[in-house]
């Protein structure tokens, strides 16, 4: 399973509580104050790491908690302290921190204030009532940007403005919103801290001065910080292969790298983004290439596989165009390439903007000559590179070509 996209709960460490303890030994009557501080709790880490690809782990365990603080000890000793919890993910990973707005399947409740003798959740607890008289009431907004809380109950709700949020749905902005872009751990090791550990409490014997020397209190530990979040991984490689099902990407990757992703004459074998590392071992170079899934026409109404891969190729330094210059699925070439940079500006007109390559594939099936050369004609100024990916062919070329590709666009 590949997972790119997954939303966590993250709490860091409780801080422990201080100690309130005395001390006791034998000939020193009223020893004083001796109790401990608590331990600090453990702070909640995200480590990128090379060595992952997807976020399936998060996938799994999507409560990210971390040890809390012991509590401070008497004899004047301290707590331990929690131990960090150290997240390791894929190098490419964006922190969003999810406003309640954007949590996804959060239900606004309904416009009118509810009722408390007509709450079904309500009437179970005895003191449903007094419950109601003691709830605090509605925060009206004091501003016109402040949201409206509704409380029922444990729940609290936050009033929407739809015809708003309708509104945004159709500038296409709400679709995109995730909240606040608070890290992106693109360098292996690159660490952030998503939660905050709490402070550890004071034990008593902080507390002693020449007037109060018999302090009865400590500080409780403060808590950590806690919050949602949504980790989305945007792969970072320097080449992205885009095209359509069958187009002979998979193929390609497997050419030029160690990659080994599945190769099969039907539409959608690929269904997870595939990276692979060209090496050039002549001048000790490593260019990493991503092949995503196969775009096809509506792709941007979710048909195929729709959009949601495209993510993977928007850090890509060059594009490369790959067609099927056979027209083996019964396509023009053309159409092909048209519909691809129609696909690829529906998705982000700025994918426009990057480098971009054609390249030629299945030469060596009788059309393809053919189609070429009517595809220059109908796409002028475009240069094409020819390959025939399965039997080698021009494979040293475009490996040049996206070396240069990437030099150039580093340049730039
Ligand atoms: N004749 C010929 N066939 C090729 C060539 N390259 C790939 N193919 C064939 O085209 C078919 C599809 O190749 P894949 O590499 O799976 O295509 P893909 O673009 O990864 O397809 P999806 O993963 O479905 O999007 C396979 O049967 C390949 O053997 C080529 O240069 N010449
Ligand atoms: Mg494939």
């Amino acid at each position: 399973m590949f997972i790119d996209e997954v939303k966590v709960y993250t709490r860091a460490g409780h801080g422990g509580k201080g100690c309130v303890a005395f001390h006791r030994e034998a000939y020193r009557p009223k020893g004083g104050p001796s109790g401990g501080n608590g331990g600090q709790g453990g702070n909640v880490i995200l480590q990128a790491d090379h060595d992952l690809n997807n976020l399936i782990q998060q996938f799994y365990t999507p409560r990210l908690i971390a040890e809390d603080g012991h509590p401070g000890l008497g004899k004047g000793m301290d707590g331990h302290a929690g131990k960090d919890l150290l997240v390791k993910v894929p190098c490419g990973t964006i922190v969003w921190r999810l406003t309640p707005k954007t949590i996804p399947g959060f239900t606004p409740a309904p416009a009118q204030d509810v009722d408390p003798e007509s709450d079904p959740d309500a009437e179970g607890e005895g003191d449903s009532e007094s419950d109601g008289k003691s709830r605090p009431p509605m925060l009206a907004s004091s501003t016109g940007h402040r949201p409206v809380f509704r409380r029922s109950g444990n729940e609290i709700a936050y009033e929407i403005n739809l015809e708003q949020e309708a509104e945004n749905e159709r500038k296409g902005n709400s679709s995109r919103d995730k909240g606040e872009r608070i890290a992106d751990l693109t360098e292996h090791g690159q660490q952030f801290v998503l939660a905050k550990s709490g402070r550890g409490g004071l034990g008593n014997r902080n507390f002693a001065t020449s007037r109060r020397q018999a302090p009865r209190f400590a500080q409780p530990g403060e808590p950590g910080e806690e919050g949602e979040f949504l980790l989305e991984l945007r792969t970072i490689a320097e080449v992205g292969i885009v095209g359509y099902p069958n187009a002979g990407k998979s193929t390609l990757l497997a050419a030029i790298s160690q990659a080994r992703p599945k190769v099969a004459p039907y539409p959608f074998t690929t269904l997870t983004p595939q990276i692979g590392m060209v090496d050039y071992p002549k001048d000790y170079r490593r260019i990493t290439v991503c092949d995503v899934p196969g775009l096809i026409e509506g792709a941007h109404n979710n048909v195929g596989l729709g959009h949601a891969f495209l993510r993977h190729i928007e850090r890509c330094k060059i594009l490369v165009m790959l067609i099927d210059m056979a027209g083996v699925d019964g396509r023009k070439p053309w159409d092909d390439y048209r519909q691809l940079l129609q696909e690829l500006e529906l998705y982000d007109p700025g994918l426009l903007k990057k480098p971009r390559y054609i390249v030629a594939n299945k030469m060596d099936e009788p059309p393809a000559e053919a189609n070429l050369k009517q595809f220059k004609r109908k796409v002028p100024k475009s240069r094409v590179l020819p390959i025939a990916a399965a039997f080698d062919e021009g494979i040293a070329a475009f490996k040049t070509l996206i070396r240069d590709g990437v030099d150039s666009a580093k340049d730039a």
